[in-house]
């Protein structure tokens, strides 16, 4: 039975799942995780990444990155043991938007890596640049400005590239360093994302970037799947030979190159292109019909929805990217998620039993009271100082707050996303407080649809592996649809329907609560 393999470089830590699958067999076979701080301690990482003393200023190390990958897969084949054999393709996803400059050297030094001696040992002369900017990074403002005025416009941009210019994007990151670090500059031959990177160390050879993960860059015309010159222009002058080519998500880029044979007796098994962690999850999520929605309710609430066309998001706060199945998905953020959720558990001194009974406690519409829980500035709506706003609400009633919170969150989500689809289908939830049913109650009445609990510890790193499966079954000429590929592995482990009484409360509210989000956004937007 073939093996596939999926890894995720994220922000702490690389995973590796191996999955089994034949017909109706499918099962994980092995899965491990690789913190970053605790394993490679020498790094001096803090949650994986290095802060500037600018605290905007966000980097991580492609060398700990590399080291990771060489100790996940000898990890990996040794748990496996002779079954190593069977693994017969491999993908991956990053973390967004982090970008590696590679020295005209890299290729050479890539091509003829010695299998006796670590990876990591053998990346002197490779890297232009020691520090990659990730996408905690927020210190390109600057640059954002300059490219969005050069190509002409904010809408322009996002019209071409799905977003509007952000600062932790990889365009406005290329720019800053080629303005603040002329050496690294001078010295970079290729510019990769932390995905098309860690394919390259696989291959031995340069991967293309994904149209997934090259539409985080603020540089990629989506709707074609090339690079788009204004930005480019834009961006860096004569860019363009600078970067890898872009190619579709499930492109086979090559075969594992002959030091990981000879390194860890892995096979010469095919190598997938490798993608962006969030159109990763969009699979590992289940999400391959058009239409279709995720909310992953972490430590922030993100919303994301497979589309059929690029639509950008007119308000400008959320993305539009490349998704794995070749269409497209919408991503919108909202930081004052499980983080809200929390102020307002530990404001009346409950546990998320006592958060849930306050639920069940209260009537939906909350007699009128409204919240937008705002602790923290916000990304959607762009808010720029974190207050929560009230209207109606008791701020002594434990119990009137905890639903006016959680009825806040589930409208503001329901009309910031409501320019990727109309949410017509079930929305798959994940994420710690997808196992809260009061919550996903709230969350079906507002949008009116069954809300299906999905249980993925690692969305991204198992879309990583459905990905490797899909590909590689494409590439014997065994095809088989998304469904069939992701069935077993994303299946609802609970549902919870809307009630028509309560969601015809929430289309009332919903009128009430978009207009006290109007002028509360004005108002920060006079202050600011
Ligand atoms: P992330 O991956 O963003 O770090 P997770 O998806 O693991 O976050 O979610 C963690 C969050 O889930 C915690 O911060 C906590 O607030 C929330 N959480 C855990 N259990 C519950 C619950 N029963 N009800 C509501 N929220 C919960
Ligand atoms: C998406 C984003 C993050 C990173 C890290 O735009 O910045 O989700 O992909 O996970």
């Amino acid at each position: 039975m073939p093996i596939y393999l999926g890894l995720d470089c994220g922000t702490q830590s690389l995973n590796a799942v191996a999955l089994e699958m034949r017909g109706e067999v499918r099962r994980v076979r092995y899965q491990v995780s690789l913190p970053f701080d605790e394993t490679f301690p020498d790094y001096g990482t803090e949650s994986g990444v290095f802060v500037g003393k600018d605290p905007l200023v966000v980097t991580s190390s492609p060398r700990m990155w590399a080291e990771a990958l060489d100790m996940i897969l000898g990890q990996v084949a040794t748990a496996l043991g002779p079954d190593v054999s069977k693994v017969a393709a491999i993908s991956g996803s990053g973390q967004q938007h982090g970008s590696v400059f590679l020295t005209a050297a890299a290729a050479g030094i890539l091509r003829e890596m010695d299998p006796t001696r670590p990876l990591v040992a053998q990346l002197d002369g490779a890297l232009a640049l020691e520090r990659s900017p990730v996408w905690m990074d927020g210190s390109t403002g600057p640059q954002c400005v300059m490219i969005t005025s050069a190509v002409g416009g904010a809408e322009e941009l996002a019209t071409h590239t799905g977003s509007r210019a952000f600062e932790r994007f990889t365009g406005p990151q290329i720019r800053k360093v080629r303005e603040t670090e002329p050496t690294a500059w001078a010295a970079t031959d290729r510019i990769h994302l932390v995905s098309s990177y860690l394919a390259t160390l696989l291959l031995g050879a340069e991967s293309p970037i994904d149209a997934g993960d090259g539409s985080g860059m603020n540089l990629l015309d989506l709707g074609r799947g090339t690079w788009w010159q204004p930005a480019l222009d834009a961006t860096a002058p004569r860019l363009r030979s600078r970067l890898p080519r872009v190619v579709p998500s499930d492109t086979v880029v090559g075969r594992l190159s002959r030091y990981w044979r000879a390194r860890h007796g892995l096979p010469a098994a095919r190598v997938v292109a490798w993608t962006g962690d969030n159109p990763s999850s969009l699979i590992g999520l289940g999400l391959v019909r058009p239409g279709t929605t995720a909310v992953s309710l972490g430590t922030s609430d993100t919303v994301f929805t497979l589309m059929s066309e690029p639509t950008p998001d007119p308000s400008g706060a959320g993305h539009v990217f490349g998704a794995p199945t070749g269409d497209f998905m919408s991503l919108v953020c909202f930081r004052n998620g499980s983080l809200a959720r929390e102020r307002v558990r530990d404001a009346f001194d409950l546990d998320w039993e006592g958060f849930s009974q306050a639920l069940r406690d209260t009537p939906p519409g909350n007699g009128g009271a409204l919240m937008l829980p705002w602790f923290e500035a916000e990304i959607t709506p762009p808010v720029s100082r974190g207050r929560p706003r009230t209207r109606g609400l008791d701020l002594g009633d434990a119990a009137a707050s905890v639903r006016a919170c959680v009825e806040g969150q589930m409208l503001a989500m329901k009309r910031h996303s409501a320019w990727a689809a109309p949410a017509a289908g079930p929305i798959h939830v994940t994420g710690g407080a997808a196992g809260n049913p009061e919550i996903l109650q709230v969350m079906a009445d507002v949008f009116e649809v069954p809300v299906m609990r999905v249980d993925v510890t690692n969305a991204a790193c198992l879309g990583a592996a459905l990905r490797a499966a899909h590909a590689d079954l494409a590439a014997d000429g065994l095809a088989a649809d998304w469904d069939t590929v992701v069935s077993g592995f994303t299946d609802p482990v609970a549902e919870v329907r809307p009630r028509p009484e309560a969601s015809a409360v929430y289309r009332e509210m919903a009128r009430r609560h978009a207009e006290l989000e109007r002028r509360a956004v004005g108002k920060d937007l006079a202050l600011s």
